[in-house]
């Protein structure tokens, strides 16, 4: 593992006291260019979604989780605030609850509440918007430690973790995992059982399938966001890459592909056309699409299949009334 730096932060005027230390891990900035190149000159042209999230993008994806339409999130709150005591009951009281890709902390508030938990460990990939929410939750839970860590959770990563701490359970909520191709889903989740250790629990949200007039609203609202958000991912290449793409050249495509289970994102392009990107030429034609996102969704069984070939015993489920979204509760096999 790379060496890394500890540093104690400087909270915000009116945080208090600084119980945030942040372990630096110098995630390395993504290959952007490499990337976006070789996935537009690919024979099925495509780009990855990590991109979406910039600055525009992060504001985008924030308002689309307050859509009518996009149900996820508002359902795994939900589901957080329902059964909060009995997800506290599995996981345990007073240990140390580390979270993966920690965003935005409206989901972690409602689990810590329950939890009460003696060592948060926020994991995120962006240092600003850790730093940022850790000294948000540190001024609202003034007894919590909290030791941030800057890392790619999508690769090895080894967390700050004091033997002494004892049982350690983790939260990946928001059904990210579904971002990713199945089989890097499961050695994602076997890594992440290597961190918690024999015995250790991960608390995961993972969205359901469901009628592909509903999953495929969620995705394609009455009022753009998503498909704003979509075609960012050509304006950000614009900006960062040198590039002379159209956004409006292109539709905005959501379509749910039963067989697989997933949500595909696309941008079609409207008309024979060719752009430049960072110097070279890339033909699109009138109908070729940019596949931009694959969503999964497990049915519960499929999803507990998955857990178990990484290296899980699943123990419990809650979803919501309605069946739209799932959080499992799963335990590392000893
Ligand atoms: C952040 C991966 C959970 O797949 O639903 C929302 C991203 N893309 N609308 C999802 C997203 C389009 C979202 N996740």
């Amino acid at each position: 593992m790379r060496a890394h730096a500890t540093a104690r932060t400087t909270p915000r005027e009116g945080h208090g006291v600084a119980r945030v230390r942040l372990h630096d891990h110098h995630p390395a900035p993504a290959d952007v260019r490499g990337e976006v190149l070789a996935g537009l000159a690919a024979p099925a042209k495509h780009l990855p979604p990590k991109l979406f999230y910039d600055e525009a993008g992060s504001r985008l994806f924030d308002a689309i989780t307050e859509l009518p339409e996009y149900y996820p999130t508002r359902t795994e709150i939900g589901i957080l605030q329902a059964h909060g005591a009995e997800m506290a009951a599995r996981l345990g009281r007073g240990r140390v609850l580390i979270e993966l890709g920690s965003g935005s902390s409206r989901k972690i508030q409602t689990l810590l509440a329950a939890l009460q938990p003696r060592v948060y460990v926020p994991v995120d990939i962006s240092r600003e918007h850790l730093l940022e929410s850790a000294h948000a939750l540190a001024a609202r839970f003034p007894t919590l430690e909290i030791q941030a860590v800057c890392a790619d959770y999508s690769g090895p990563f080894a967390l700050p973790l004091d033997p002494t701490w004892g049982g350690l359970a983790a939260f990946f909520p928001g059904s990210s995992i579904g971002n990713f191709e199945p089989d890097q889903a499961r050695r994602l989740l076997g890594r992440i059982a290597a961190v918690l250790g024999a015995g250790g629990r991960l608390l995961i949200g993972v969205d359901l399938p469901k009628d592909p007039a509903v999953l495929e609203a969620a995705y394609d609202d009455a009022q753009g966001v998503t498909a704003a958000f979509n075609r960012n991912l050509l304006t950000r290449i614009n900006r960062e890459l040198g590039g002379d793409l159209d956004p409006q050249a292109f539709d905005h495509l959501a379509r749910f592909d039963t067989e697989r289970s997933r949500v595909e994102m696309h941008l079609v392009s409207r008309l024979d056309q060719q752009a430049r990107v960072a110097g070279e030429v890339f033909r699109f034609r009138r109908g070729e699409t940019i596949h931009t996102e694959s969503s999964y969704k497990y049915a519960i069984a499929a999803f507990q299949r998955l857990a178990q070939a990484a290296g899980f015993v699943p123990e419990q489920v809650w979803t919501d009334p309605h069946q739209r979204f799932s959080v499992h509760c799963l335990r590392v096999d000893s």
